[in-house]
């Protein structure tokens, strides 16, 4: 047995009710409870203060992340653009979240692991897949760009809250095997309401897994407030009943996300068990490009956030330390316009995508309704290869779509 398995089995020893343990004591409880003001070590003038609990990040991890930041918002305003151009599908912006972003992916080491929702993106680029490779699934090529194993990032995830619990199982299966990884797994305030939210963070509980459950409130899951999401006093709270510690922390200010992130990747690498941290922040933007968030909620409140912009505030902090130069801030920002530009050029190639790719590797052998659906889908390009080339479409069908056939790509290729 590695000395961390022992240690981690001293805890849950600790932990067993029949053995008369602090576990079911009200002083335990209460230890769980997050704070009820969020932790925050700088304020939205860049003014640092100190706090009992959580240290301010070394100057050198601080003037990190704020490149890190100035890069985030670079690749966040370039995706966007890249939208309304026409070469993306889709973006789902964390424009005014870069802090929670950097944070999640800093405060990790090279063994663990990141599980990240479609909003994630500068978090995973963050921790090393490129862009280009990040931006597959949004461009609507494939469900994934990049190697997970390489830089140990799952898939970034559209069904809510299914990817805690893949974080929950690797983070158990890396427990079982007497490795050392810590798992930091990211969902939004609504998918807080998911039935794999609960099921993640209980399972999480019981076994002790080194997880972090880390959630962006953001004020809104689509076009839902907070408000219709939950009546618990913060998502924080939530912790309490799963039996793990919650705490609140000021999304804005990356130096107290790290701080607070870091303590709890330390509990768990520690054998401490999961830990689930909230962040207060905001979605500056529209859900995505789909979407018109006028319809729902005043300019004024978006406006109020600007205010509380992570990097303007970081910025501050760091230059009245000494630690930020003009000079720095014109590196930085060219660091961002050469990624930036380089992302541009990825994305206006053109890219081969071969249709049959959505129906390759789910099943060794494809089942017959899947190759019905092929079939379907050979006939629709035929029809549009067809209109396209004034050929008459009603007679290029030629795979009859109920009947199916052996699959062959004679069509669409
Ligand atoms: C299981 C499931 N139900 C519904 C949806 C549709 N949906 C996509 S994003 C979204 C809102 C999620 O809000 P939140 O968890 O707060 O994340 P945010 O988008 O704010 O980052 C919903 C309901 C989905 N993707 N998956
Ligand atoms: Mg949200």
């Amino acid at each position: 047995m590695t000395k961390r398995l022992r240690r981690r089995c001293r805890w849950r020893a600790q932990r067993d009710p029949k053995a008369g343990t602090v576990s079911t004591s009200l002083d335990h409880a209460q230890a769980l409870l997050p704070r009820e003001t969020p932790v925050r070590l700088i304020d939205q003038n860049g003014a640092a203060f100190a706090d009992d609990t959580y240290a301010l990040p070394s100057a050198e991890r601080l003037v990190a992340a704020y490149g890190a930041l100035v890069n985030g918002r670079r690749l966040n305003d370039q995706c966007s653009a890249l939208v309304r151009q026409g070469r993306m599908a889709v973006y789902p912006s964390s424009h005014g979240q870069e802090a929670c972003q950097v944070a999640a992916s800093l405060v990790l080491g090279e063994n663990d692991w990141l599980f990240p929702t479609y909003r994630d993106t500068v978090a995973i680029v963050n921790r090393g897949v490129t862009p280009e490779e990040a931006l597959v699934l949004l461009r609507g090529d494939w469900h994934s760009g990049y190697d997970p194993h390489r830089t140990r990032v799952a898939p970034q995830a559209t069904p809510l809250a299914t990817q805690l619990l893949h974080a929950v199982g690797l983070a158990h299966a890396a427990t079982l095997r007497g490795e050392d990884t810590v798992v930091m797994a990211l969902c939004g305030d609504g998918a807080t309401s998911e039935g794999d939210f609960h099921e993640a963070l209980n399972f999480a509980a019981v076994f002790m897994v080194p997880v972090v459950f880390f959630v962006q409130n953001n004020e809104f899951a689509i076009s839902v407030p907070l408000a219709k999401q939950t009546h618990a006093p913060s998502l924080a709270h939530k912790a309490v009943g799963y039996g793990m510690p919650g705490q609140r922390v000021d999304g804005n200010d990356v130096a107290a996300v790290m701080a607070v992130l870091t303590e709890a990747v330390d509990r768990a690498r520690a054998g401490g068990g999961p830990s689930l941290v909230e962040a207060h922040t905001y979605r500056m933007q529209a859900h995505t490009n789909a979407d018109d968030d006028t319809r729902y909620r005043e300019r004024d409140e978006v406006k109020a956030w600007v205010e509380r912009d992570p990097l303007t505030r970081m910025r501050a902090y760091l230059s009245t330390a000494g630690l930020l130069s003009a000079d720095d801030e014109e590196a930085l920002a060219a660091e961002a316009e050469t990624m930036a530009s380089d992302l541009r050029d990825a994305l206006n190639r053109e890219v081969e995508v071969d249709p049959e790719d959505l129906f390759k590797y789910v099943y060794a052998d494809r089942p017959a309704h899947l190759q019905r659906q092929w079939s379907q889908l050979q006939d629709e390009l035929a029809r549009s290869d067809a209109w396209a080339s004034g050929a008459d479409a009603e007679t290029s069908g030629t795979h009859g779509s109920a009947q199916g056939n052996n699959g062959t790509k004679e069509l669409a290729s």
